[in-house]
């Protein structure tokens, strides 16, 4: 099979019978909205997953969901309604060698990716827990601070977000993602990179643009950046192929890559040559490692980015982008940019280098801050549970 790597990956092994998935649907205020070409994020809706082992374990996991399907098919409903009704009868009570067979029992059903990355994550976050080592160490990480860019939303003026990259640069973020959509891209682009010219920058379509149309392309591929990171609709390959052999700037794949079939299968057609491995829109831990793998062996780079995840997805993250692979900076902002508070405590934050540390902590990687993940429950969902 294409996908397949010529070094299998060996899974680390550890008993785990679940006695009981809970799923708690949290309603998370913003400080901050964020501005995609897909819509504006003001309120997170986040799907918290807490497993217990048969020993006594506890392991947390995250489906950082939305409202509406607009980034992938994934909602905060269909995501407690996989959790619940599918994924979770489906693995308590079972006998597991390990998270990886855990997860195997359920890659045949087709979506519900993100549901199925929270129950991989709390079956990781207990293996790690039950070995006593960081997460890290089980999925072969070798770096121990992740380089870390911020994702900047759209702005009502390209001064405020002038300004706003200003401070994060200052704070030492080291690449300058800007959000774009037709109407807000070369002009704002060019501004951004004359303004910073020592930060690396790089755009985000978020399938916004039409293949029909002739685009911002041209002039944003005279500007140098990163890298261009989904133009067109997850399903344009062909049309991102044709973008992409008129370009030199790399073509990052987000909305495209949903499977690891999918993802390599992009590669291979030439419609972008650099992966923004998601774990959450890849559908788990395992998954995002074998598509690491394929592109570590393909000479293929990746990064990590996110889903506005809290504290408890973010350590997971963090881990998976400690893989040799993962050579471009990450979407990793601190959650106390977006939540006035984290469900971890301590919370995770930036160095003055431009990294954060990869947690040395078992299970998610941070505290879990039990009482916070309870307040921000939401009423109807706790009733639905
Ligand atoms: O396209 O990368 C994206 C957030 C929500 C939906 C899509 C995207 C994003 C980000 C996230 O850019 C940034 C982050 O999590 O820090
Ligand atoms: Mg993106």
């Amino acid at each position: 099979m294409s996908t397949s790597t010529t070094t299998a990956r060996v899974m680390p092994q550890v008993a785990i019978r679940l006695t009981a998935v809970e799923v708690l649907a949290l309603d998370l205020p913003m400080i901050t909205t964020f501005k995609t070409a897909h819509g504006t994020t003001s309120k997170k809706r986040t799907i918290i997953v807490r497993a217990q082992d048969a020993d006594g374990v506890v392991g947390w996991g995250e489906a950082p969901s939305s409202d509406l399907p607009l980034y992938s098919a994934d909602t905060y409903e269909s995501t407690w309604y996989a959790l619940t009704r599918l994924l979770a009868p489906l693995v308590i009570g079972r006998d597991f060698k390990g998270p990886a067979e855990l997860a195997a029992t359920y890659a045949g059903y087709q979506g519900y990716n993100m549901a199925k990355h929270g129950l991989e994550c709390a079956a990781w976050a207990i293996a790690s827990t039950k070995l006593g080592r960081p997460l890290r160490e089980l999925l072969g990480g070798t770096k121990t601070g992740i380089p870390t860019g911020e994702s900047f939303g759209i702005k009502p003026t390209v001064e405020e977000l002038l300004h706003e990259i200003e401070a994060r640069v200052a704070q030492g973020f080291c690449r300058i993602k800007v959000k774009i959509e037709p109407g807000w891209d070369a002009e704002v682009l060019t501004k951004v990179v004359a303004a910073f010219p020592n930060v690396p920058v790089m755009a985000d379509g978020n399938t916004g643009y039409d293949p029909r149309d002739p685009g911002p392309w041209k002039q944003l591929d005279r500007l140098g950046l990163l890298m261009i990171e989904q133009p067109y609709p997850g399903d344009a390959l062909v049309e991102l192929a044709e973008l992409q052999s008129g370009l030199q700037t790399p073509i990052c794949l987000d909305e495209s890559a949903l499977s690891v079939g999918l993802t390599v299968a992009a590669i291979r057609l030439g419609a972008g040559r650099i992966v923004n491995i998601k774990p959450a829109r890849i559908g788990g831990v395992t998954p995002s490692l074998a598509i690491h793998d394929w592109c570590l062996e393909h000479g293929v780079p990746v990064w990590c980015g996110g889903l506005l995840e809290t504290g408890i997805g973010r350590g997971f993250n963090l881990a998976i982008s400690s893989l040799p692979g993962f050579t471009l900076p990450a979407d990793m902002s601190p959650a106390r940019l977006f939540y006035a508070e984290d469900l971890v405590d301590p919370t995770f934050d930036i160095r003055k280098d431009g990294t954060i540390p990869v947690p040395e902590m078992p299970g998610c990687g941070f505290q879990v801050d039990e009482r916070r993940v309870r307040k921000y429950q939401s009423e109807i969902w706790k009733e639905a549970a």
